[in-house]
Parts: structure tokens; C-alpha cells; sequence
């Protein structure tokens, strides 16, 4: 069934975006670069960010060997404009364009990426943020914090793997232990966890836990953080030194904010939290993933008033609530 939420309401102005999905190097690291594919050559892709009820018109390039799409994940868009390969519309060929039309509707914090075989994996992915015309809550600064697994290599398709089932990881991912593997196709968008892929690190924003990234604030200020998990195969627990939070979208729609130390998110989990900056210095922000044995992904929550511009120890120290 159609969902038209405002649908009485006219649109906002248009925003005209290109998107060329495209083969490029990207450093996730100081000194540590790999070549993936990505979006307009960044990792993760450009942040889109419109207010609610304007209009998004996105142009997708194919700049990639393979066939793709974009699926903008938990926006209720139209059938047409959905990006699922074969079911809403034909995989857009290497060298073809599509154009994707529609208004973005409800505000939400969401994310866009490839809906096509295991491309998730390789980078093609990006924040994708629809602002409230009046949030239920007030705040001075807004930061997207992307949570994403690192796989150094191309993905392999679940069918040809090889042993690659236990024989690397050591386990398949508990939910679907049992079930019957055979069908590649199930595994579109790479989010259903048959089994855990090698990751070779956890990351916020492209950033690998070694060159993390900080987040500027000053004392007496209210944060808005926007989580987003857009790993293939890794859930979190998310917790920031010296602060709760409050919890106040889950899936980008408003709830009535509650307080919390730390809280879990699954892949394409989407929460929003609050956080009153009330305790000076520079503090990890850790997503210590809950299944795999790898460094937590960090950044950093650094006070402009402190004269610290690291936090002391490690994310994983007595700093952790
Ligand atoms: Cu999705």
C-alpha cells in the first residue's frame, strides 16, 4: 500500500544531486588507503541532507563494472523509486544512468545505499538526512556518526565461498545457523547475516579506530547524534565515556527520550541520541561490535574549553560507563 503521510502538503524546494557510483581510492587511515567502490569517490558517500517534504531528484551514474542501484533505506518512498534490483526496478547497467524522484518524507535519519548482491560491503553507502521542520527536541549541534565493518576485499558470493563458512571465521552468525545457504539472491543488500564475513576493522564516519575522527563541542551544549549502523554483517554496542544519553529517534521516528549508559544497534538500525555536554575533556564515543573479536570503532567527543585534545586510556578502559 502507498504511504502518504502529508500527501495534502506540497512539496518543498528540489534538490538536484549526481551521483556517480564509482571505483576509487579511499584513506581510512593515515598512510592507508585501498581502493573500493564508493560513492562521487568518498567514503562513506557525501552526507544528503534536506528538510522534510522537499523534493530529492538523484542522478545515479553507473560508473562500476557491474550492474547497481540505490535503495534508500527506510524512507517509504514510492515502489518505483525503491532501488530493489528486479523487484522495483531493472539493475541499472555499467554506463547507464537512472533517475531517482521523490520527496523525502518523514523526517528521519536514514541511509542510502547499493541494493545490489554483496555491494554494501565494498563502500557504496552514505548518511542520508531528512530534518524535522519542528523536532521534539531542542539541541545546539547535529553530528552523523556512520558505524560500518571494514572488508579489505571484494565481497565473495555466499554459493562460491569455498569453506569460507567457519573454515575463516571460526562460526556462522547465530541467527541462521541451519538454515539452508543456497540462494545468493536472499542475501541482497548483504544484511541478513548467513555468515560473518573477514572484516578487518570497525569503523565511524571511514575511519578505522588508529586515525579516528573528533567531534567539536563546548560546554552547556546539547548534541544530537545520529548513529547509523550500515555494516553488512556487525552489531554494536555504543556507549560514550563520561556522558548518558537519551534516546530520542530509533529508526529516524521520535520516541520519548530516555535515558541510557549504552545501547545495541543491529545492521540498518538507525538511533538518534541526546547528550547534554556537561563534563569537560575529550572522550571516546566507542561501537565495540558485539559478535567479533576486533578493536571497538571510536571517535572523539573533544571539548573546545579543555585543553585536552585525546582522551586518556583506551575505549575500552574505565572511562566506559
Ligand atoms: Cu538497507
Amino acid at each position: 500500500m502507498a504511504y502518504h503521510r502529508h500527501s495534502a502538503v506540497p512539496a518543498g524546494p528540489t534538490h538536484s544531486l549526481h551521483i556517480a557510483a564509482e571505483v576509487a581510492e579511499v584513506e581510512i587511515a593515515s598512510g592507508h588507503s585501498y581502493q573500493t567502490w564508493v560513492y562521487n569517490g568518498k567514503f562513506p558517500g557525501a552526507e544528503i541532507r534536506v528538510k522534510e517534504r522537499d523534493r530529492l531528484h538523484v542522478v545515479l551514474d553507473n560508473k562500476l563494472p557491474e550492474e547497481t542501484t540505490i535503495h534508500w533505506h527506510g524512507v517509504p518512498v514510492p515502489n518505483a523509486m525503491d532501488g530493489v534490483p528486479g523487484l522495483t526496478q531493472r539493475p541499472i547497467k555499467p554506463g547507464e544512468q537512472f533517475v531517482y524522484d521523490y520527496v523525502a518524507d518523514p523526517a528521519g535519519t536514514y541511509i542510502y545505499h547499493s541494493h545490489v548482491g554483496h555491494q554494501l560491503d565494498r563502500g557504496l553507502m552514505g548518511p542520508l538526512i531528512i530534518e524535522e521542520k519542528q523536532p521534539h527536541v531542542q539541541y545546539d549541534r547535529d553530528y552523523v556518526l556512520l558505524l560500518d565493518d571494514f572488508l579489505p576485499h571484494a565481497p565473495e558470493p555466499i554459493t562460491a565461498g569455498g569453506g569460507v563458512i567457519g573454515a575463516r571465521s571460526g562460526r556462522t552468525t547465530g541467527m541462521v545457523q541451519g538454515m539452508s545457504l543456497g540462494q545468493g539472491g536472499m542475501m541482497s543488500g548483504g544484511m541478513m547475516g548467513v555468515e560473518m564475513p573477514t572484516y578487518a576493522g570497525l569503523m565511524i564516519n571511514g575511519r578505522l579506530p588508529e586515525a579516528p575522527v573528533t567531534f567539536d563541542i563546548r560546554k552547556g551544549e546539547r548534541l544530537r547524534l545520529r548513529f547509523l549502523n550500515s555494516s553488512g554483517a556487525s552489531a554494536y554496542r555504543v556507549a560514550i565515556g563520561g556522558h548518558r544519553m537519551a534516546i530520542t529517534h530509533t529508526d529516524g521516528r521520535p520516541v520519548k527520550p530516555f535515558p541510557v549508559d549504552s545501547f545495541y544497534i543491529g545492521m540498518g538500525e538507525r538511533y538518534d541520541v541526546l547528550v547534554e555536554a556537561n563534563n569537560s575533556g575529550a572522550w571516546w564515543i566507542t561501537a565495540a561490535a558485539l559478535e567479533e573479536n576486533l578493536p571497538p570503532a571510536r571517535a572523539i567527543l573533544r571539548y573546545l574549553d579543555s585543553p585536552q585534545a585525546r582522551p586518556t586510556g583506551t575505549s575500552s578502559g574505565s572511562q566506559m560507563c
